[in-house]
């Protein structure tokens, strides 16, 4: 049977050889333990965990772990992740330990995937070929429910195609989601009856694993057309239980806050590369991986590796929906769409409500800087003859 393989970058401590360390990972997520068992029985040699290479890399080293399918129990999320994700961080033997990536076999990637990937959204949305524009409502948090669907409401006649709840807002008192989902949906009809158009609107369903799926059909039931999930916080089974929910007829938007604790360090973590595997086994339908020149930490060769796990075939599932965003804004548009591509969703919150003249003002200027790139113009000259992009780069200035 096919195993499992993980690939690790370590350094190891000082009084460890580089083999000592792979092995010491391969024997604590396995069978072993930092001494010899009485215990141990001849046939659970099958179950032993294997360092298959071992290489030096940077400071440290990069080894290939092959884990016997067997340990692992079939469908069950948290039990992978307690194996190839588990307790090797805390070996006092390793300095620095990261999960770069890890390879299922077919046997362990039984799961449905997403339910509508970049195709459906697409679809909803009429679109062929052309990125996505999208939004957070900003202020992250404090607006009231008609006020949100007010900026929603611009954000839409200006032209995005879609419209997201930040991570942080849920359902607080000054903003309870039924009430912000009535009214937002209410002002994107408006905003269709006029363009012809209608929005994705992703209302953050985040919550405690009992009542997530519950959350979101309420969401649904008052009208939300895609559901958020922060899928750091609220755990990869949520974000399964929820795309597997039959009453779910929606996509899924998936944020990753929390993520940089793990991702972060170069050393030591967790790479964005097997929570975006998992993200597309468990079913979103679009999930952020960062950008090339935004405002959080990037790196571009692990950035471009993650979205193509997200975009290349993989066991048959659907494709996700890559998600640049954080510090976005239209003079970062060319940037983005020349190095990640036309299949992707821009982002930006800030980028958007901070234009001087407003947030449908701001869309437009979003939606400008990517009419200018698919037609091969810079947007300084696009700018020349389109206000609203003028003033976006007069502010903030174009790359
Ligand atoms: C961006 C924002 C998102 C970040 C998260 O707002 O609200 O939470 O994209 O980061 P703004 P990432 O456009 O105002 O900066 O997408 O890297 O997970
Ligand atoms: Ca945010």
């Amino acid at each position: 049977m096919p195993d499992v393989k993980a690939i690790y970058y370590f350094r190891p401590d000082t009084h460890t050889t580089p083999a000592e360390a792979a092995r010491a990972i391969a024997e604590e997520e396995t069978t072993g333990t930092w001494t010899r068992l009485t215990t141990r029985q001849d046939y659970i040699q099958a179950l032993d965990g294997e360092v298959l290479e071992v290489e030096p890399s940077g400071s440290g080293y990069v080894t290939t772990i092959r884990y016997p399918a067997e340990i692992f129990e079939p469908g069950n999320v948290p039990q992978y992740l307690s194996v190839v994700a588990g307790n090797l961080f805390g070996l006092g033997r390793l300095d620095a330990v990261r999960l770069l990536d890890v390879e299922f076999p077919e046997t362990l990637t039984d799961f449905r995937g997403p339910n509508f990937g970049i195709e459906g959204v697409r679809h909803l949305i009429g679109s062929r070929d052309r990125p996505h524009v999208g939004t957070i409502i900003k202020p992250k948090v404090g607006l009231s429910p008609d006020d949100t669907a007010l900026v929603a409401y611009q954000a839409a006649s200006g032209g995005v195609d879609f419209i997201k709840d930040d991570e942080t807002l849920t359902d607080q008192a000054f903003c309870p989601m039924e009430e912000r989902v009535e009214a937002v949906m209410g002002r994107l009809d408006e905003a269709r009856d006029e363009t012809g158009r209608m929005v994705l609107y992703a209302v953050n369903v985040s919550d405690r694993t009992d009542r997530i799926v519950e959350r979101a059909e309420r969401a649904i039931e008052r009208g939300a057309n895609t559901i958020m999930v922060d899928v750091i916080t609220c755990g990869f089974s949520a974000l399964q239980a929820l795309s597997e929910a039959p009453s779910i007829s929606v996509p899924i938007h998936v944020h990753r806050t929390m993520h940089g604790a793990m991702t972060r360090n170069p050393e030591h973590g967790i790479a964005m590369r097997p929570i975006a595997r998992l993200v597309r086994m468990m079913g979103g339908d679009q999930l952020h991986t960062g950008t090339v020149s935004g405002k959080m930490g990037h790196n571009t060769e692990e950035l471009l590796g993650d979205n193509a796990v997200l975009t290349q075939p993989y066991f048959g599932f659907r494709e996700v929906f890559p998600v640049a965003s954080g510090g976005l804004h239209p003079g970062k548009v060319h940037a983005e769409l020349a190095t990640l591509g036309t299949d992707i969703v821009l982002q930006a919150g800030g980028g958007i409500h901070g234009h001087p003249e407003g947030t449908a003002a701001g869309a437009r200027a979003m939606r400008q800087a990517v009419d200018a790139f698919l037609e091969g113009v810079s947007a300084e000259e696009y700018a020349e003859d389109h206000v609203e992009l003028r003033h976006a780069i007069s502010l903030w200035g174009a790359e």
